[in-house]
């Protein structure tokens, strides 16, 4: 049900942008766009800020080109720069020397986009955050939170002291990449594991707080979460973030607003009552607070049920922590689908900013990325695929294809937040009435899926990208070629002598070494390969040979 659902959204993708192949392609998409049908000489746009007709809010601007000249209007300097990355994009796609006549009216639905760097395990690199916070600002998303699991600085045991001096050279760098970027650089701070509600740990956070604001952070977030005992205690973590607000936020000029994700993040665990944390929250914390919720559990959809739920006990629209494409729970899978799950109906009221929990691999993590800004920029027009599609030309020009078969059949966790994967093809089973229709397209797959990794290899320019992806390309390399072996057998079992099928079905079958590689970095785990290891069970039935056992 869900696969026919996806391809029908593939279809209207694909015909809307057939369609509008007179339309530049802008992502993420904009508000409102008119394209005029005509094209005049290319000109520098004439740039304004603060200008009466743009939507008044952070990021808006507007951009006229017509036979007289060339304009953005912008609300800010965000703004500003914003509608500059839109013009590149529209300049790039005209003929050479030329501009398309055209109105374009735009401005961010949510007001917080980005990303929370928020996983366990290790955390990103510096030169990973530095190309991601870029990439941050090409694609709209204004925000990045980082609350590593695994920087001893920003949880326990060294919370409380500050960095040494060549990380806060390196964090010093990166708020200077997010100013450039129009970014916010939020750090955040996870003491909840041995704080004591003490005068004296009080202290130590506004001395880490001073410290950061130092290094020019201006940003802050507190997170309680998965922590237990002492620090739960959601009353003392009102009392505390009430006082930072008053006694640093308040006092440090340029400071914004705290954000705070609660140890009841999601409403699994979180008690609904009026005697709840959230409630408590609600009731207790400045009204400037933002505060963070996963949803319905942990690895959750968007839905407008969910934030209704959180908003009503907080008080105030609920700030989303997305965990996808996180994998610290499956870190043997690259999720590479569609952001799926984002109600479209959301706005501003309902959500005061989205920001995903991307995996480890923040390279990879780009293609959802994509998703997560166009969601977020514009909600009502967001349309998974076509974000999905957007991305894959956008990280891979020289093999958008075979970066795209590997994306299909690298996009479920098999565990938790289970998503679509391979829903391309169609499998079957030996004998079965779509044997014989649905042979030839899944060896075609198949064959795709053995020549994507080479075609990524020779194709992508984006070396750190690459090595986050090779240990999944030399598995679904293979896993490519099992396939094969298992399709050339489907065809030719009934007429090979028994030797000649004994020597294939083995090639076919893994090895107890070649199994272990592909658990370590799985592929094609929902589809492809249950497909592979029912099929050499039904050939070993139908011929009678014995499936060796674990060797
Ligand atoms: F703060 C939260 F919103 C949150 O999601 N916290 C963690 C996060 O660091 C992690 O990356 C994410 C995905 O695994 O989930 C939270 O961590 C958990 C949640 C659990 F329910 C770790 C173990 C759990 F059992």
């Amino acid at each position: 049900m869900k696969k026919n659902r996806i391809f029908l959204m593939l279809l209207a993708a694909a015909s809307v942008r057939g369609a509008a192949d007179a339309q530049p392609v802008i992502h993420p998409t904009p508000q409102s766009l008119v394209v005029n049908g005509g094209m005049r000489k290319a000109i520098e746009p004439e740039t304004r800020i603060g200008a009466p007709d743009v939507e008044p809010r952070s990021g808006a601007y507007n951009i006229t080109i017509s036979a007289d000249g060339a304009r953005i209007d912008a609300f800010d300097d965000r703004g500003l720069f914003y509608g500059l990355e839109t013009w590149r994009r529209i300049a790039a796609q005209s003929p050479a020397d030329s501009l398309p006549l055209l109105t374009l009216r735009d401005w961010p639905e949510l007001e917080r986009r980005g990303v929370v760097e928020g996983f366990y395990g290790t955390p990103w690199s510096h030169d990973v955050r530095l190309s991601l916070i870029d990439f941050y600002g090409r694609n709209k998303l204004n925000t990045y939170i980082y609350g590593p699991k695994d920087d001893p600085y920003h949880s326990s045991p060294n919370w409380r002291k500050p960095y040494p001096p060549e990380q806060a050279r390196q964090i010093r760098e990166l708020v200077e990449a997010c100013r450039r970027n129009y970014v916010d650089f939020v750090w955040a701070i996870h003491p909840g594991k041995d704080i004591r509600w003490t005068e004296e740990d009080r202290n130590n956070l506004v001395r880490k707080f001073e410290n950061m604001y130092d290094l020019g952070v201006r940003s802050f977030a507190i997170h309680f979460d998965d922590i237990e005992g002492e620090g739960t205690n959601p009353y003392r973590q009102c009392d505390l973030v009430n006082y930072l607000t008053e006694n640093f936020v308040n006092t440090h000029p340029g400071v914004q607003p705290l954000a705070v994700c609660p140890t009841d993040y999601s409403r699994l665990w979180a008690n609904p009552t009026e005697n709840g944390a959230s409630a408590i929250y609600g009731r207790t914390l400045d009204p400037q607070v933002q505060v963070m919720y996963t949803g319905d559990v942990v690895c959750s959809d968007l839905t407008a049920e969910t934030m209704q739920w959180f908003n009503a006990l907080i008080r105030r629209p609920g700030f989303y922590w997305w965990n996808w494409p996180v994998t610290d729970y499956a870190r043997n899978h690259l999720l590479m689908g569609p952001a799926l799950g984002l109600d479209t109906t959301l706005t501003r009221a309902d959500v005061a900013a989205l920001v995903s929990n991307p995996m480890e691999q923040g390279e990879a993590s780009k293609l959802g990325l994509y998703g997560v800004a166009d969601y977020a920029w514009n909600p009502a027009a967001y349309v998974p695929e076509r974000a999905w599609e957007f991305g894959l030309r956008d990280l891979m020009p020289e093999c958008a294809d075979a970066f795209r078969t590997f994306a299909i059949h690298n996009a479920d966790s098999e565990t938790g937040y289970r998503r679509p994967e391979s829903w391309t093809v169609e499998t079957f089973r030996i004998g079965d009435g779509k044997a014989a229709k649905g042979w030839q397209p899944l060896m075609d797959e198949f064959q795709r899926i053995a020549a994507a990794p080479e075609a990524i290899r020779r194709g992508c320019t984006n070396e750190q990208l690459l090595a986050e992806l090779e240990p999944w390309l030399v598995e679904f390399e293979k896993l490519g070629r099992r396939g094969i072996a298992v399709m050339e057998l489907i065809r030719d079992y009934k007429t090979i002598a028994p030797e000649e099928f004994n020597e294939r079905w083995r090639r076919a079958y893994m090895t107890a070494d070649e199994r272990r590689a592909y658990l370590a970095h799985k592929s094609g785990s929902l589809l492809l390969q249950p497909f592979i290891d029912r099929a050499l069970d039904d050939l070993a039935a139908t011929n009678q040979i014995l499936a060796p056992t674990a060797n």
